[in-house]
């Protein structure tokens, strides 16, 4: 049961260097609890990132993403996981931005993908990957500035209430209990916001019935949730978390229904 939660589970933390660069340790669930002897070899990676000196706000502009290995090596081959080679996350710096796309693989270890971004400001842009023969994710992160004068801030502050009504869908977000340190159950409940019957009919997205990103609010934590296996589709999807600190962070859950992806934003605090 362990050995397949941890191939179903993955739980990144992200420490950033001080420059904003991406000096990444990749740390699975397990190695959380010390339980190394579980733990897989881990193809440690760097990432030389390519993008246009100038960007505009909603104006389309290239990312390019080289993932080598320590020896500067472009890392040829990358296992497919949860439908892709690379998942790329996009947010802003007050999180309230949030994109989850897929860059197209160019052979060579080269990742590309257009987009574009819908205000002046900072944006972190977090990838996932896992090289080939890797038994771990590989994580590699990259700050970019879209030019003009930035809207404010939006402030960080966790939710009053957590039921939220987002595209008809009427979203519960609960947790057992939430602590830093532990394994939590966070569980995501969706009814129809017109008639509150619980949708049962949920549909995968990416070969789950749902996935979660939790950042803190300082960004240093990246969390990439996918859910605890279950032939069920809604109206609750139950993850398993470890948030490693304390403190307040913002989730996103994205889940599929009548062919649509909807995303479901809310903000906690985690306790000590
Ligand atoms: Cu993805």
């Amino acid at each position: 049961m362990k050995k397949y939660l941890i191939s179903i589970l993955l739980v990144v933390t992200v420490v950033l260097s001080g420059c904003g660069g991406a000096v990444n340790v990749p740390m699975s669930q397990m190695e959380h609890k010390g339980m190394s002897s579980m733990q897989g070899k881990v193809t440690p990676t760097e990432a030389d990132w390519t993008t246009p000196k100038e960007i505009k706000p909603n104006q389309e502009f290239p990312i390019s993403i080289l993932i080598k290995d320590k020896k500067g090596k472009p890392i040829p081959k990358f296992d497919v996981v949860h439908e892709k080679l690379m998942h790329m996350i996009i947010v802003s710096k007050d999180l309230s931005y949030f994109s989850h796309i897929h860059p197209e693989y160019k052979g060579n270890g080269e990742f590309d993908i257009k987009t574009s971004l819908p205000a002046a400001g900072d944006y972190n842009i977090i990838t996932e990957f896992t090289p080939k023969g890797s038994e771990d994710n590989g994580l590699q992160r990259h700050w970019i500035h879209v030019e003009g004068v930035a809207p404010a801030q939006e402030s960080i502050e966790p939710d009053k209430h957590m039921t939220k009504v987002i595209d008809g869908k009427k979203v519960t977000l609960s947790f057992d209990h939430i602590m830093a340190g532990m394994d939590l159950d966070m569980k995501f409940t969706i009814r129809d916001a017109k008639t509150n019957k619980p949708i049962t009919n949920l549909e995968p997205y990416m070969g789950a019935m749902g996935h979660a990103v939790a950042i803190s609010k300082d960004l240093k934590e990246y969390l990439h949730i996918h859910p605890m296996p279950s032939k069920k589709q809604g109206p609750d999807v139950t993850f398993m978390v470890y948030f490693p600190k304390k403190g307040v962070y913002k989730i996103w859950g994205q889940f599929q229904y009548e062919g649509k992806v909807f995303v479901a934003p809310f903000v906690v605090k985690v306790d000590m």
